[in-house]
């Protein structure tokens, strides 16, 4: 479709579905109402920035189906986000959702190279969480072969994918890293492997580098979020120059996430998403917390949908140390390009006095002899603190410990640590 054609449809759902969500969910009912906007009030896309916003904490308040629009009897199926605190986020699926959530999934796979010739092994738990059942429909939808391996159990993960000739991988960046770590430890070699397909949590490109070459293929970044149905959102193609949005369905703008007011294209900000065709829980206007920018311009690949670029962090992720301000994104990138340190890292974060935070990057060594010989590794923790000083402009302390001290993950990687109100 052309931009002007997508614009067209886009226009057309968005009418439609804030005039469905105003009539069927009291929450939107009583926003609109407040701010005295209808779907005939809606003439351009741009008018989207009169619509109320949705937050977590309008979810959670209206825990567990406050937000749904149709009765139970229509909803097929529920999911729910897998926060540790609090209640979780509940999604629920009309029929038409599923089929639509299995086409946008689909269309992620195909767009990384995934076809009905592909064994795929899901490595993401099933369950609750959107990713392995969510991936599951939309690789079968190809014609792919699935296996649903489901996370944990890495060596067995790692016989399958050996066995059954597996050519697609799908799990968290950091499950990835890790299941080819234990291959190499094992002495196992000869995987199949082509295509990674990748997302739940973000991974910069010298990580994702780094599990491209340790396991042979190449791999590509999915994003969603439960509130919107899960993954399937946007996705990269083969040229990897942002995430294709599924913009037949979801309307995305970046927003300052301090003013609210609309940035303009190219722009970095908060990622706010409409759903243009959810009957279950539509979503209007839903605040994700990701830092990203858009791209409207087509793809080398043919694709007209626009690109997000990958997220660069959440504004709830965002560290401010020293009144510097610190994305864990940036740190990961300089650690994954120093030689002797593994990929895997925590970051502590404690709090001296009132006001002052301080920074500790722990680090895995690869090769444990190295804490034998102190100057090497003082020349080592030099090093790396000279090169996050230089990119983020903040002193930090470097710790170097053991080689596999450092806590896995089989789903999403919890890498900080925050100890400040521990004190
Ligand atoms: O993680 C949905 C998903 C499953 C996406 C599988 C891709 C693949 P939630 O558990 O609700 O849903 O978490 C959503 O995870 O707001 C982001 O902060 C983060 N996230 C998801 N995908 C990416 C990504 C699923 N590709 C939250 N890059 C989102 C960075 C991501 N962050």
């Amino acid at each position: 479709m052309s931009r002007k054609d997508i614009e067209a449809l886009q226009l057309e759902r968005l009418r439609f579905i804030v005039d469905y969500a105003d009539k069927r969910v009291p929450f939107y009912h009583k926003k609109l109402e407040e701010l005295g906007v209808t779907a005939e009030k809606i003439k351009t896309l741009s008018d989207v920035k009169y619509l109320p916003m949705t937050t977590k904490t309008d979810l959670r308040d209206h825990y567990p189906y406050g937000f749904f629009a149709v009765p139970m009897r229509e909803i097929v199926r529920l999911h729910a986000s897998s926060g540790t605190t609090g209640k979780p986020i509940v999604g629920g699926y009309t029929r038409n959702d599923l089929n639509n959530w299995a086409d946008c999934v689909a269309r992620v796979c195909t767009a990384a190279g995934i076809t009905d010739e592909d064994i795929v092994q899901i490595s993401f738990g099933y369950g609750m969480f959107t990713g392995a059942l969510g991936l599951h429909y939309g690789l079968e939808k190809i014609g792919a072969t699935v296996v649903p391996a489901s996370s944990g159990n890495t060596e067995r993960q790692l016989m399958m994918l050996q066995d059954f000739g597996v050519t697609g991988l799908v799990s968290t960046p950091s499950y990835a890293i890790y299941m080819s770590e234990v291959a190499r430890e094992k002495g196992m070699d000869g995987f199949k492997l082509k295509t990674g397909l990748f997302g739940s949590e973000g991974c910069t490109p010298e990580m994702r580098t780094k599990i491209e070459e340790n396991f042979h293929l190449f791999a590509t970044d999915n994003y969603g979020l439960t509130e919107l149905g899960g993954p399937g959102v946007a996705g990269e193609c083969e040229y990897r120059c942002g995430l294709h949005i599924a913009e037949d369905h979801y309307l995305a703008e970046i927003i300052d996430p301090d003013t609210l007011e609309p940035k303009a294209p190219g722009e970095t900000g908060e990622l706010v998403i409409t759903t243009l065709t959810k009957e279950g829980v539509p979503m209007i206007r839903y605040r994700t917390k990701d830092i990203s920018r858009i791209h409207y311009e087509p793809c080398r690949c043919g694709r007209t949908h626009a690109r997000m670029e990958k997220v660069m962090g959440r504004t709830d992720d965002m560290l401010i140390i020293k009144g510097v301000n610190v994305f864990p994104s940036q740190i990961e990138s300089v650690l994954m390009t120093i030689p002797n340190i593994g990929a895997h890292y925590q970051l502590i974060i404690t709090r001296s006095s009132k006001f002052m935070d301080n920074l500790e990057v722990k680090v895995e060594l690869i090769n444990g002899d190295l804490l034998e010989r102190y100057k090497e590794l003082e020349q080592l923790r030099e090093d790396i603190r000279a090169q996050l000083r230089s990119t983020l402009r903040l002193d930090v302390k470097v710790t170097l410990v053991e080689p596999k001290t450092l806590q896995r993950f089989e789903g999403k990687a919890k890498r900080i640590l925050d100890l400040r109100n521990e004190h």
